[in-house]
């Protein structure tokens, strides 16, 4: 019992630092599992059809077709640095934003495409190096989604999806494309300065087994940038060479959207992505947006776990983000900066996730985060002992009655906030 909180200190530091080897430096993982939020970005030609991201596979659009509305796409409102500096109000640390998604838009000037927002759009200009240079000045790292799945080009893998737009059949050999996504990845490690992480999608359309050769695509990554993290969201275990694990709309340890049942949770840092409203990328009739409350609940869910919150918004088609999405981030930023410190820098705490909330411990600091409890006295198991307990949401210490499993917390009242957070100061036994 004496050592406990020694231990818990131990396996928290064990979480915060000793995920290092191979792949990117220690300096980066741990940066990345201290960030608690960032916000990710679906944009690029499929907007303009305002049904989402997949409106090309799901619509069976003609892939010479689907091309020419790059044409058209000339999103006069698009000021990155109006980008940068909502997304920095919400106390972000990073953005993601989908560099290529699985239609093959490339949102930055690519020599080895002329389908790319330099050169096929009317707009000409490369959204990437303006978003980076933004992010710089707001500092924000910058994380670039990368799809693997491409439903225009006939040398690109032929998986479940894109199988209606008409290209011709695929020869089976992986080797051009590959070639091609490797001049695109060392594009944008070379051209737009630090990249924090380069995050894949699309592993999941092929039968499992396939070879898409990440020693190859990893190992040119953190050749270029040995800073720059890789994550995979394939749904399942992380991969030799990854050094974050991903989650799509689902907690780590949940499976309701029923994409994470083969994704047994490793030891690297955690991100799990969501959408503020339905879809990812702009829908024109996808205006219903989660309540700011359930978004930070979500937020606290994730750090509870140990992960990062990877919340998106789906920019329209003129470049501008939706109203409802900047309120959001203006929101959730009022909270970060009351109480982004419960869960930035934290690592999962002491008492796994429950019915009523999560817990987050930063040394001999354990937050306790009730999301959603009706009673007005919360019983924990702890091994620790508690000195002092304080509710931050009015300031005022509260009563608690310890024994020898745990301590009882006197709330006072039944919580009714988003979050109702206690910090308990502790020590060992
Ligand atoms: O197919 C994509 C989808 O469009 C979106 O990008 C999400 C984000 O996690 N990932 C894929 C589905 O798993």
């Amino acid at each position: 019992m004496k050592r406990t909180l020694a231990i818990a200190a131990l396996l928290c530091a064990i979480a915060l630092n000793l995920h290092a080897e191979g792949g990117a430096t220690a300096g980066a993982r741990e940066e990345f599992r201290r960030s608690g939020l960032g916000i990710f970005i679906h944009w690029g030609v499929s907007s303009m059809l305002g049904s989402g991201e997949w409106v090309m596979t799901n619509r069976n659009l003609d892939y010479e077709e689907y091309r020419r509305l790059a044409g058209a796409f000339c999103p006069s409102g698009f000021d990155a640095r109006e980008w940068a500096r909502d997304i920095k109000a919400s106390g972000a640390e990073y953005v993601c934003i989908t560099t290529r998604h699985h239609d093959g838009f490339s949102l930055f000037k690519s020599e080895l495409t002329d389908f790319n927002m330099v050169d096929a759009t009317p707009f000409g200009r490369d959204v990437i190096a303006e978003l980076a240079e933004a992010c710089r000045e707001e500092g924000l790292r910058l994380h670039m989604y990368y799809s693997l799945i491409d439903w225009g080009r006939p040398d690109a893998p032929r998986g479940g999806t894109g199988r209606g737009t008409g290209r011709p059949q695929w020869d089976g050999d992986y080797g051009p494309y590959l070639t091609f996504m490797k001049g695109q990845l060392t594009e944008l490690l070379t051209n737009y300065g630090p990249v924090g992480a380069v995050w894949f999608d699309g592993d999941w359309d092929m039968p499992e087994g396939f070879d898409w050769k990440y020693d190859e695509l990893y190992g040119l990554i953190h050749a270029l940038q040995p800073s720059c993290l890789i994550g995979n969201n394939h749904h399942l275990a992380p991969k030799e060479g990854e050094d974050i694990q991903i989650f799509e709309r689902d907690l780590p340890g949940e499976n309701t959207a029923g994409y994470s049942g083969r994704a047994t949770i490793g030891s690297l840092p955690l991100e799990t992505c969501q959408t503020m409203s339905s879809s990812w990328g702009y829908a024109v009739n996808d205006t219903i947006y989660k309540p700011v409350g359930e978004l930070i609940r979500y937020l606290v869910g994730a750090a509870g776990r140990g992960a990062n919150l990877l919340l998106n918004i789906g920019p329209r088609p003129d470049g501008t983000m939706p109203e409802e999405a900047v309120l959001r981030l203006r929101q959730i930023g009022e909270w970060m900066e009351q109480y982004g410190h419960t869960i930035k820098g934290t690592c999962a705490g002491d008492v796994p996730p429950r019915d009523w909330g999560v817990t987050t411990r930063k040394g001999d600091t354990l937050f306790v985060h009730i999301t959603g409890l009706k009673d007005s006295s919360l019983y924990l198991p702890l091994s620790c002992k508690v000195r002092k307990a304080v509710c931050l949401n009015d300031g005022k210490e509260i009563g608690f009655r310890q024994d020898r499993d745990g301590v009882l917390l006197k709330l006072g009242r039944v919580p009714d906030e988003s979050d109702h957070i206690i910090m308990l100061t502790t020590s060992d036994k």
